[in-house]
């Protein structure tokens, strides 16, 4: 096989990816658990003045409601205490539960801590609390992002939080149930300037229908994908496992790609255009690529999803 997971993984290496999410990201979790709960009050806050979040679907709730319910009777110290504990990745039960969650279950958890805090049901950020130095100088670095970079910072520091997933030995994973595809009749058939690869092609519909079934076998066998920011998933059973935790009702927008003949019959097809989660809807586009690289059954041996650096890399398909 002329390709592995590591070098398939350098295709297209002229893609610009945002990279200044990670150096954000590194630099706020140096801070004070104070500090980064603070310091994300107020990004959410000044987030809100021009973008909504979707309140999460009820079946979504459910999961975290004993642990909500919990919280709610503590007192405005106990409650400080356990959002502390969440940043700073303590060894409590709270975290442990945390710790299990789909990030889509965090994500609706501090959801509702937010609106109670608006509501005054749980602490608020003290009245007048100044940051220090360096984490205004983090929340500028965030100002700075644009508006799918800034929420991709608050998804990854929500999904870091709690105690270490590696530290927890055996445990189950709780994610909300999965959604049944959409019906044919109703789904919506995406074109990509450059690319009429069937492949290509039937992995943005399938995810764009949240037909998991019907994606993974575009898949081969040891095939991997490698969302952004992160090491690649490796092997159908984990692909399949993280579309149905991570990737329901998503909208991808693809515009425009080219497609490359590679070694031994491979194909290599970079794909760019926006995406978009429910969490803020037609609110947020993030710029994206795919980097594809198919066998030559047409067969997805790899597929890489990266945050883009700007939107002029959306007509960067150089080699
Ligand atoms: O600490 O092709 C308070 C894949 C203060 C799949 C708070 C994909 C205290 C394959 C405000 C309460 C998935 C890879 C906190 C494609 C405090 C594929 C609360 C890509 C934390 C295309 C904060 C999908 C809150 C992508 C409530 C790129 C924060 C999906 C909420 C990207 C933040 C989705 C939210 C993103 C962030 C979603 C809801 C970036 C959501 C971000």
């Amino acid at each position: 096989m002329p390709f592995t997971i590591d070098s398939a993984r350098g295709i297209f290496p002229d893609t610009l990816s945002a990279d200044t999410v990670p150096a954000t990201i590194a630099r706020f979790v140096q801070l004070s658990a104070e500090d980064q709960l603070a310091l994300i009050w107020f990004a959410y806050l000044e987030m809100g003045k021009t973008i909504t979040i979707a309140a999460p679907g009820a079946a979504n709730m459910v999961f975290a409601e004993e642990t909500m319910n919990q919280i709610r009777q503590m007192s405005f110290r106990e409650q400080s205490q356990v959002m502390c504990d969440l940043a700073n990745r303590a060894d409590t039960p709270i975290c442990r539960t945390y710790a299990t969650w789909s990030a889509n279950i965090k994500l609706g958890f501090w959801y509702q801590l937010g609106q109670w805090m608006e509501q005054g049901i749980v602490a608020p950020i003290p009245e007048g609390y100044r940051l220090s130095a360096n984490a205004s100088a983090v929340l500028q670095a965030i100002r700075d992002l644009d508006a799918g970079q800034q929420i991709t910072v608050l998804r990854n520091a929500v999904v870091d939080m709690g105690f270490d997933t590696n530290k927890l030995g055996s445990y189950s994973r709780v994610a909300e149930p999965v959604v049944v595809p959409k019906e044919i009749a109703e789904r919506a058939k995406v074109t990509i300037e450059g690319v009429d690869n069937a492949t290509v092609l039937s992995y943005m519909n399938n995810l764009n229908a949240n037909d998991f079934d019907a994606l993974i076998a575009l898949f081969t066998p040891d095939g991997a994908l490698q969302p952004p920011f992160q090491r690649p998933i490796v092997g159908k059973d984990a692909v399949y496992r993280f579309f149905r935790e991570d990737c329901q009702n998503l909208r991808l927008i693809p515009e425009r790609g080219i497609v490359e003949p590679a070694e031994d019959g491979y194909t290599q097809i970079k794909v760019t255009g926006k995406v978009q989660t429910p969490w803020f809807g037609a609110g947020v586009g993030m710029n994206m690529a795919w980097r594809f690289l198919l066998n030559p059954e047409n067969k997805i041996y790899f597929v890489a999803i990266d945050l883009l650096a700007s939107p002029k890399e959306l007509l960067n398909l150089a080699r």
